[in-house]
């Protein structure tokens, strides 16, 4: 099909060092253990995330959907026609609000998702092009890094890169400065980056948004131990962790562990590694930072990507800021 083309990103030799699984044996082997986020989105993983945006505890996703319907119409005016890049885009769902503005005002309309989950990748893509008859979508399966990296001067007069759900929030303080400059160097001068961020808010809000009663978010991060099963020959055994999620007042992160329950041997066969847990031993799987509007607004300042308009809910629980470089 001529309107959708799909590439799969594999690492080149020049990032040997990084090579598939390595970050594994170094955040097991460490003291206290550790696990990258990336993990979690497989294709169950990606599953589970879609169900986590629908719990009633987990305010963002409805509260930056309502903000995206309130100010999409606006954002499409601010930018003109652009191609939409989108980090992590999952199921999409939200970036149909920005295509039905841009297709409002007749504009055409381009997209690139970019996912480490190719199974969603995909089939969010061909669902997308029954219901935009004009789109073009070139989907990137892989890692920001890697996709950012590959991307080719835009065919459209602009483009904006679209980091929304608050993803930012996953990245530590100093790969968020990475992340930036790897933002910039896809960008042309005058281009945008539309970020959305989770926002300070009390402690009892947060904490049920990552401890749902269902019991979706434990089985999310407990899929991560299944993930490296499958992918590393493991043997965890998810009966004997625990989900563990509680709010750093002193950081403004959530933290999110998997907390064995016993004295236990496991063994990933793939990467030659065996790993012991003392009974309560956790590993850190997640930080999700919650951010102050007016701190990310200088951040943004200071690494070219400067904020041209900032919406938020009622509630100022969520931020969204077009940026420009
Ligand atoms: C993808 N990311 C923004 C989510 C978050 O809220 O930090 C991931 C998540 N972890 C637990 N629940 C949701």
């Amino acid at each position: 099909e001529e309107r959708l083309q799909i590439q799969r990103l594999v690492e080149t030799t020049r990032i040997v060092a990084s090579s598939a699984g390595s970050d594994v044996v170094k955040g097991l082997t460490q003291t206290p253990k550790f696990l990258l986020p990336a993990y979690f989105y497989d294709d169950r993983g990606s599953e589970l995330f879609e169900q986590i945006c629908e719990l009633p505890e987990y305010y963002l996703t409805r509260t930056e959907t309502a903000i995206l319907q309130q100010y999409a119409g606006e954002i499409a005016k601010m930018t003109g026609v652009c191609e939409l890049v989108e980090l992590g885009s999952g199921s999409s769902t939200k970036t149909r609000i920005l295509l039905d503005a841009y297709q409002k005002l007749g504009y055409p309309l381009r997209y690139l998702p970019i996912d480490v989950s190719a199974g969603i990748l995909e089939s969010s893509a061909r669902q997308l092009l029954v219901d935009y008859p004009s789109l073009q979508v070139h989907a990137l399966a892989g890692t920001y890094e890697l996709a950012l990296a590959q991307l080719l001067p835009t065919q459209l007069p602009s483009r904006m890169i679209c980091f929304i759900g608050s993803t930012l929030g996953n990245l530590k303080p100093q790969e968020c400065d990475v992340f930036f400059s790897q933002v910039t160097d896809a960008l042309q001068v005058n281009e945008y980056f539309l970020l959305g961020v989770d926002l300070h808010k009390p402690k009892d809000i947060l904490e049920p948004a990552y401890n749902d009663r269902q019991g979706v978010t434990a089985a999310f991060n407990l899929n991560m131990l299944d993930h490296l099963n499958r992918r590393f020959e493991g043997n965890f055994d998810t009966t004997q962790f625990e989900h563990r999620a509680f709010y750093n007042e002193t950081e403004h992160q959530i933290e999110m562990h998997l907390r064995s329950l016993r004295s236990q041997i496991v063994q990933l066969k793939a990467l030659n590694l065996t790993v012991n847990f003392a009974p309560g031993e956790t590993i850190l799987t997640e930080i999700s930072r919650k951010f102050d509007l007016n701190t990310i607004q200088q951040q943004l300042t200071a690494r070219n990507l400067v904020p041209i308009q900032t919406w938020t809910d009622s509630n100022q629980w969520f931020g969204l800021l077009l940026c420009q470089l």
